[in-house]
């Protein structure tokens, strides 16, 4: 028995210790992304961020494999992953609480016109600005999932308006529920802050364009509508975002996943001065929580107890 880790980008170092001290006694095997191609057959169980497409003909005998985040879009998409091989997304406390203040601090810099106020900080410019407040602002979630409904209930505590959109009809206290695609433009029409917590699926692919900007409120207190997008960046289409920001589709966004990552070095978004940007780290997995949860889950199957959070393949989430 053995468990292998494989995080693209990430060193060893970053990440065996956890395992050493939740898993003791076992093999720990550390993917160094170099292209090897040599067997694994021991492999019982593996965590993974972005595998190489390779990875899973190497470990033919796994019996599941672990996300290191929420998403898993990135070992679906990795395309050699077995129809049969149970995919285990991470839900966890500290992920999920990390979301929820991110959220909170984008709609809040874009409710206190925080952009404004740096600028004026800048030029040495001592002058207040009309406030609207919390409760005149409709902030509008896409995906009322672990990260969503946790979101949907800071922003009321905060005292926003708030609705959310998911695939299927939820109940959350003071939350205006909208449902499918056929309730999608309904949303839209009532939405000043769209904040995207999507998985990336062949559904909500390119959801995010120019034509579905175009349907968001025109008429709420900020002065035009904002893009919030911390799911992920193939949810939206890079170009048409740029534009809405250039053209007044949208007054602003705060972004923190792009088509490509990195963000390239000559991209435009840089230097927009109506988008706050940030690195995909709206939400870290922290190394120690991601391992306890994994370690949990591998103890509790090897005694024969259900994989929890396990990733419906033909959802894709
Ligand atoms: P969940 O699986 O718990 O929730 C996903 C939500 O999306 C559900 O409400 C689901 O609807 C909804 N959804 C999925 N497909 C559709 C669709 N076609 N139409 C409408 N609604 C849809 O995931 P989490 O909340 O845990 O995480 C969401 C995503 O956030 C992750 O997949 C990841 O991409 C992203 N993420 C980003 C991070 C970052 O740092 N930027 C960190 C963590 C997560 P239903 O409830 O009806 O099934
Ligand atoms: C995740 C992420 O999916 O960090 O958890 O993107």
């Amino acid at each position: 028995m053995a468990v292998l880790v494989s995080v693209k980008g990430d060193k060893a170092e970053d990440w065996m210790p956890h395992f050493e001290s939740a898993l003791p006694g076992e093999t720990h095997i550390w993917d160094s992304h170099d292209g090897d191609v040599s067997l694994l057959p021991d492999v019982d169980y593996a965590m993974v961020w972005g595998p190489q497409a390779s990875l899973f003909k190497r470990i033919a005998n796994v019996k599941a494999i672990f996300s290191l985040g929420a998403g898993v879009d990135h070992i679906l998409n990795a395309g050699t992953v077995p129809a049969h091989l149970p995919v285990v997304r991470y839900v966890g406390d500290d992920l999920t609480a990390r979301m929820g203040e991110y959220v909170a601090m984008q709609c809040l810099m874009h409710l206190r016109q925080h952009s404004l106020m740096d600028a004026q900080q800048k030029a040495g410019i001592w002058q207040q600005q009309p406030q609207p407040a919390a409760n005149e602002v409709r902030v509008g979630i896409m995906g009322l999932g672990v990260m969503g409904a946790h979101s949907a209930g800071v922003l009321k505590a905060i005292g926003f308006q708030v609705a959310g959109w998911s695939r299927s009809a939820k109940h959350i206290d003071g939350v205006k529920i909208f449902a499918g695609m056929e309730n999608l433009d309904a949303f839209l029409a009532g939405t000043d802050i769209l904040v995207c917590l999507l998985p990336h699926t062949p559904d909500t692919f390119h959801l995010i364009n120019t034509i579905f900007l175009k349907k968001l409120a025109r008429n709420g207190v900020l002065g035009g509508p904002i893009l919030i997008n911390a799911g992920r960046g193939k949810c939206q289409i890079d170009a048409e975002i740029l534009e809405a920001l250039t053209d007044g589709t949208l007054k602003a966004a705060s972004l923190d996943v792009f088509e490509t990552e990195p963000l390239p070095a000559p991209s435009p978004f840089w230097s927009l001065p109506n988008c706050f940007i940030t690195p995909h780290a709206a939400a870290w997995s922290d190394r120690s929580a991601v391992v306890a949860y994994a370690a949990n889950q591998i103890k509790s199957h090897r005694a024969g107890l259900p994989l929890l959070n396990v990733v419906d393949r033909q959802r894709g989430y």
